[in-house]
């Protein structure tokens, strides 16, 4: 059996090399069943089915590798990235499940990568754990994506009856564990968030002969809204909102913008101060929500047993919650989940410069193998 440490170098590696695989070359951006979606499949079904898991791929383009037989732990995270991303934003938690495979495990696990949590192609998160869980929105362009990737959605991606719990290993996405120099945290519970698309009329014109006394400009508009959003945000403690899309119409240097559709990203623990300071931020304005998550507090038995295995292999247990959205969040609807953060060193995520400790990869590898001894299905 390889080190901890050994594994953990050739987790690391295979994260990077599903990184190769690309929509867009010198980036990394893998949208939902886009093309390199395929070569990521071969790749990980190569690594499931070495490790003696059968391996399937279900009606939302979830892979799915099961080991052993009846009641299991399901393992797992999203192999879709935003775009121009870190090499382990999701990828890293599919490939600890393959790695605790390898060391064959007391008990049965089924290893998923879920085809898209980040809501790129759709605008909406989720599309492969919500398909699990049964909460899928119905989208023609997504079942035509489906199709158009070799796929059935009419075939089953159902979570099953023997999954009795879910277990997420991911990158914390953020400066708390760097700060304190940890290498692990337990996360407790996960923020709510909210995603609308909001718009902005106005009248498009020459931007040569309109005095600017009577233009009606849509981008302006919007412009003073996004300062509105940042400025009600900062009032509100633990709350963070984000425009993270703009799109301006017609969209020519010389014409006074018609139109803008922005998009909005709002989170916090808790879901009545999030709706609160939505209604504020949206108040006059033209919108739609586009998706909503509520916070889940992540499962009190598996926290313990988490925090119990961390202990046990000779770190120090750092309770947290994300601020991060995860398929833990859609999961914890149907079986009880959890969550292991490693480090994210600057705290740097959804950027090139995402990156992750090799050695904090051998210490999460020894806790989920702690746990995993322990871990018996109810
Ligand atoms: O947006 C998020 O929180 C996650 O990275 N999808
Ligand atoms: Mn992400
Ligand atoms: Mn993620």
């Amino acid at each position: 059996m390889r080190t901890f440490l050994q594994q953990a170098r050739e987790t690391v590696r295979r994260c990077r090399r599903l990184a190769e695989c690309t929509e867009e070359p010198g980036r990394i951006t893998r949208t939902f069943l886009s093309a390199p979606m395929h070569d990521v499949h071969t790749l990980v079904r190569t690594w499931m089915e070495a490790a003696g898991m059968t391996v399937r791929v279900d009606g939302a383009g979830n892979i799915r590798g099961t080991y052993g037989e009846g009641p299991r732990l399901m393992i797992g995270s999203h192999l879709d990235t935003v775009p121009d991303a870190g090499g382990f934003d999701g990828i890293l938690g599919v490939m600890m499940g393959i790695a605790l495979v390898e060391r064959r495990p007391p008990c049965s696990v089924e290893v998923v990568g879920f085809s898209e949590e980040e809501g790129v192609r759709f605008g909406v998160p989720f599309i492969g754990s919500r398909a699990m869980v049964g909460t899928r929105e119905f989208h023609k362009g997504i079942d035509d994506a489906i199709r158009a990737f070799g796929l059935n959605p009419r075939d089953d991606a159902g979570l099953g009856d023997d999954v009795r719990a879910y277990l997420e290993f991911h990158i914390e996405q953020g400066p708390v564990l760097d700060r304190k120099n940890l290498p692990l945290g337990v996360v407790e519970a996960i923020v709510g968030q909210s995603r609308y698309t909001v718009r902005f009329a106005g009248e498009a014109n020459h931007a040569g002969t309109t005095p600017m006394k009577t233009r009606a400009d849509a981008l302006v508009a919007a412009a003073e809204w996004i300062g509105l959003v940042r400025k009600t945000a900062l009032a509100e403690p633990g709350l963070v909102a984000t425009v993270g899309q703009l799109r301006v119409y017609p969209g020519a240097v010389n014409v006074i913008p018609g139109a803008v559709e922005a998009s909005l990203d709002i989170r916090h623990a808790d879901d009545r101060v999030r709706d609160r300071v939505a209604r504020r931020i949206l108040k006059g304005v033209e919108c739609a929500e586009r998706s909503k998550q509520p916070a889940t507090p992540m499962d009190p038995a598996m926290v313990q047993a988490l925090c119990a295995a961390v202990k046990a292999t000779g770190n120090r247990v750092h309770r947290m919650v994300s601020g991060a959205g995860h398929d833990a969040m859609i999961l914890a609807a149907k079986v009880p989940a959890a969550m292991l953060f490693l480090r994210s060193p600057g705290g740097i995520s959804h950027h090139p410069g995402e990156s992750v400790r090799v050695e904090d990869v051998a210490a999460a590898l020894a806790v989920g193998t702690r746990l995993l001894d322990d871990w018996r299905p109810a």
